[in-house]
């Protein structure tokens, strides 16, 4: 071969390959160029819709219901940011030192999606002393400082009124009974003193609001606000996230007890109060609950192990004359009666119903029960892990009382006027 019919064959060969190189550049640089397109926009998009922290300022303008179609993505810029509460607040855990793993789940849970960006304290009681195993963990996975309080004997143990016989018998039968509890003594005196003493420790008495956590629990989502901070502007003092049927037989004679109460006592029944909440008993639809009741009580409690409340409202008049009540009666012990349903009684009849907040849109889990926002949009916005469909998602199954919530204390959406 010639030497210029080489270089002519050497001279086509680059050109062709710089030929593919080009299209082949061309073609990547448009893709790059479409991509880049592609994120703009969708920050953008997402920049527009500004973010979902709760402001109120912004009180009034639109926001996406539990059960809106919106499909929006809301994302909260500033959900990484260290923004301290502000509120007189802490979060109080009853807890034994043998459960330190599961109070440990429950604090990286809470910590992750709410409390790191606030660092409010924690605070935890036990009747015995906590171990330095306990102290050492705790304050370690709390973002805020921690407090160790050691329950006074007389608020946790049996008081000198309970008849022994009586107690010994009953705890026999509920034994025989197999009632959840039933022939447990260390359960009642936690119920009695989640019931009357929690907000009288002296750890508490600084403060003016609080989270109550329990060992093994799971929050899904992202807070997203400052839970204290929004109660407080929207003049909330009771907030919950379950609300369920309580054991009939753990408190036979309550209701009628709160009434005999209620009677002697006419001044502290709230004019606005719920009541309708844990006395309607009309049929709704889903629920095929047996409602032929002993009393005009429904059961319809609020799961206390989820509570975010205004300590000033258990240290009032009201609920300390209601506590005293009850607790003279002995149902405690004679009964099994839950902190739940105490605390549902005395908050439906002594306070303003517009003073209870139902926190549909905080994720939760305690076993075997748990609540997942319904809105596609809401579990994105809120980074939740939970599957609404799962089946211990509870909220409009029949044991659940959020259906009786919504039709007494009124369904309103993230986005009606007024809420959050
Ligand atoms: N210090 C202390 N805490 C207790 C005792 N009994 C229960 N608790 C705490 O009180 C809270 C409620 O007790 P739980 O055993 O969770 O009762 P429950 O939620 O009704 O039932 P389960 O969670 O299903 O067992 C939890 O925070 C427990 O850690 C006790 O004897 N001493
Ligand atoms: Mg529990």
């Amino acid at each position: 071969m010639r030497f210029f019919q080489k270089v002519w064959i050497v001279i086509t060969c680059i050109i062709a390959i710089l030929f593919q190189s080009s299209s082949f550049l061309t073609e990547k640089l448009n893709s790059v160029v479409y991509e880049q397109n592609l994120f703009k926009t969708y920050f953008e998009n997402i920049r527009q819709i500004k973010t979902f922290h709760y402001d109120p300022e912004r009180k009034f303008l639109t926001r996406p219901a539990t059960n809106s179609y919106s499909q929006k993505i809301l994302v909260d810029e500033s959900r990484d940011d260290i923004t301290p509460g502000r509120e007189n607040a802490t979060i109080v855990m009853l807890v034994r030192n043998w459960e330190l793993d599961q109070a440990l789940e429950s604090m990286r849970s809470l910590e992750d999606r709410f409390n790191k960006k606030y660092r409010y304290p924690w605070t935890f009681l036990n009747d015995v002393p906590f171990d330095a195993e306990f102290i050492e963990a705790t304050s370690l996975m709390a973002s805020g400082e921690t407090e160790y309080g050691l329950i006074p004997s007389e608020d946790w143990n049996r008081p000198p009124w309970i008849n022994e016989t009586q107690f010994e018998e009953s705890l026999q039968q509920m034994t025989e009974a197999k009632v959840l509890y039933g022939d447990s003594r260390s359960y009642r005196n936690m119920c009695r003193f989640n019931s009357g003493f929690f907000y009288k420790q002296q750890l508490l008495q600084k403060y003016e609001w609080y989270f109550r956590v329990e060992p093994s629990v799971q929050y899904y989502c992202d807070f997203n606000y400052d839970p204290f901070q929004v109660m407080r502007l929207n003049g909330k003092k009771y907030g919950f996230i379950i609300a369920i049927h309580e054991y009939e037989e753990t408190i036979p004679t309550l209701y009628d007890t709160v009434m005999d109460f209620i009677e002697e006592n006419p001044q502290y029944l709230h004019p606005n109060s719920s009541i309708d909440f844990i006395t309607d008993m009309s049929s709704l639809s889903n629920m095929h609950i047996r409602l032929d009741l002993a009393n005009d009580y429904n059961l319809c409690h609020f799961w206390s192990n989820f509570e975010i409340g205004n300590l000033d409202f258990f240290r009032s008049e009201a609920y300390e004359a209601f506590f005293n009540y009850l607790d003279k009666k002995g149902g405690f012990y004679y009964e099994r009666w839950g902190d739940a349903p105490v605390h549902t009684l005395g908050v439906s009849l002594l306070m303003d119903k517009d003073e209870i907040h139902y926190f549909e849109d905080i994720g939760y889990y305690h076993g075997p029960f748990g609540n997942c926002p319904s809105s596609n949009a809401l579990r994105l916005s809120k980074r939740c892990v939970c599957d609404p469909q799962d089946e211990s998602v509870v909220d409009i199954e029949e044991h659940s009382c959020i259906p009786r919530w919504w039709k007494v204390g009124g369904k309103t959406f993230l986005k009606d006027k007024g809420t959050f």
